[in-house]
């Protein structure tokens, strides 16, 4: 029998949606994962902190707001300067314009997330992605992604902002 994948789900501090949470925490709960939903607006410090204390499986950041892709940055950042390696996924709608998504994933994954989940088949490409970790345990293991010429690739700055590099 498999160990429970221990989740916490949460958003972005931005972000004042929460069916998008509630939806993902019953789609890992069908699934036999415990999810510990950190709520709506959630301030960095809050998901560092329940990281530490709970040492999840898998952080699954979800963002509909638009503003998804800033904050997941600023949340990647965060981790990273702290020495948190918990394998994170994002998804929903993380920018403004769909047709952003391409490199929006490709950006995020480079800064560190697993995988990102956009567009409409998000969540069977999350199930996917969790099967495939089901059987064999969470792999941290990121897909490689090439840079993407003419965008920006380079690293974030103290406030945020990306700085370019290509
Ligand atoms: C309800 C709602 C609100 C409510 C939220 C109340 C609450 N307590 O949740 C209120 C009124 C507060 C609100 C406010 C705003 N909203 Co609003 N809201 C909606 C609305 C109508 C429904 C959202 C919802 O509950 N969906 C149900 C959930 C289950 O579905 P979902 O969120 O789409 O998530 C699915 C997928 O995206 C995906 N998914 C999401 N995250 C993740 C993560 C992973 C890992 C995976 C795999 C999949 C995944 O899986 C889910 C199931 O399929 C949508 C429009 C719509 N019809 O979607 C707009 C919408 C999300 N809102 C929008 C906007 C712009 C705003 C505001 C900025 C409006 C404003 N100018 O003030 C503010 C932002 C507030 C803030 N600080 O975040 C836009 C976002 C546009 C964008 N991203 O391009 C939308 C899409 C409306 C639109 N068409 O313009 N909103």
């Amino acid at each position: 029998m498999n160990t429970p994948l221990r989740c916490v789900v949460t958003t972005v501090e931005s972000d004042a949606h929460a069916w998008n949470l509630i939806y993902l925490q019953l789609l890992l709960e069908e699934r036999g994962s415990i999810v510990r939903n950190l709520g709506t607006c959630t301030p960095v410090d809050l998901v560092v902190a329940a990281l530490v204390e709970e040492r999840p499986d898998l952080l699954v950041v979800s963002s509909v707001n638009g503003h998804g892709h800033h904050g997941v940055r600023i949340l990647l950042r965060a981790l990273a300067a702290r020495g948190i390696d918990v394998p994170c996924v994002a998804g929903g709608k993380l920018t403004v314009s769909e047709a952003d998504d391409p490199w929006v994933r490709r950006d995020l994954i480079q800064r560190g997330c697993a995988e990102v989940f956009v567009g409409p088949t998000a969540i069977d490409r999350f199930q996917a992605f969790l099967d495939a970790r089901w059987r064999t345990g969470v792999d941290t293991a990121r897909p490689s992604v090439p840079a993407l010429p003419g965008r920006q690739t380079g690293a974030l700055d103290q406030t945020g902002v990306v700085s370019c590099t290509s």
